[in-house]
Order: structure tokens, then sequence, then C-alpha cells
């Protein structure tokens, strides 16, 4: 009886582990076959850091925006000819957030934070915008 408890307890935890080996090793298959470049982005003390992100024309990326300021708000806002690639996106202080970058046209996009306190200068006028450079194919 005892024994056949044991088992069953040891086969749960086998199955367990069997389930955990699986959704650890399909995380990995996806990582190798997702071939997006990640780029990251500062995003503090009134600067984008780095100001300019090259990109070749087609190629799918992520942009990481992140918020190193621990309190104040910033926003990341790019105007693409294409509506549907605009980006608008907010991030709090001391956080971070991903964007799927749509495929733009080879060009240079001007993106900027949006923010603004009231009576004070907007984030931009401070001297946080800057561009993306994409080049032809
Ligand atoms: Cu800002």
């Amino acid at each position: 009886m005892k024994h056949a408890l044991r088992g069953a307890i040891a086969s749960g935890l086998l199955q367990i582990l069997l389930l955990l080996a699986s959704l650890v090793s399909a995380s990995w298959l996806y990582a190798d076959q997702g071939d997006i470049r990640v780029i990251e982005v500062k995003l503090g003390g009134y600067r984008f850091m780095p100001q300019e992100i090259q990109l070749v024309a087609g190629q799918p990326a992520i942009l990481r925006l992140v918020n190193t300021d621990s309190i104040t708000p910033h926003n990341f806002t790019m105007i693409a000819p294409d509506d549907a690639a605009d980006i608008n996106v907010d991030v709090l202080g001391g956080e971070s957030v991903d964007v799927q970058l749509k495929p733009l046209p080879a060009g240079r996009y001007s993106f900027y934070c949006g923010n603004k306190l009231m009576f004070m200068k907007s984030h931009r006028e401070k001297g946080m915008e800057g561009a993306l450079v994409v080049a032809p194919e």
C-alpha cells in the first residue's frame, strides 16, 4: 500500500518534470526560430540612448523601451508614412515596454517623447528626440 502510494507520487512528479522540460525546450525552439533583432533604447534624463537607431528596410525588429528614470514617465512617439506603423507608447518610470516595429520603407523617421508637464517645457523641447534611420535592403 505504502509502496503503491509512493509510486503514484513519483510518477506524478515525473509527469510534472516532463511537462516542465517540454515547456522549456519549446521556448528554446521558439527563441531559435525567431530571428528578430531586439534594440534596446533607454529613456531617461530627457534623452534617448541611442539617439539614432539604424535599421535595414524589411527586417523585423523589436524596440525595447527602458525608462531609466525612477519616477518620470516617458513616451515614444513616431509618425510613419503608413498610419499602421505609427508608434505612441507610454513607459512609466522604472518600467520597460517591448514594441514590435512594423516594416518601414527606407528613410529617416524622427521620434520623440510626447510628454509635457503643465507650464513646463515639453520633454521634446528639453532634448528628448531622435531618429530611426532605415537603410535600403
Ligand atoms: Cu519624456
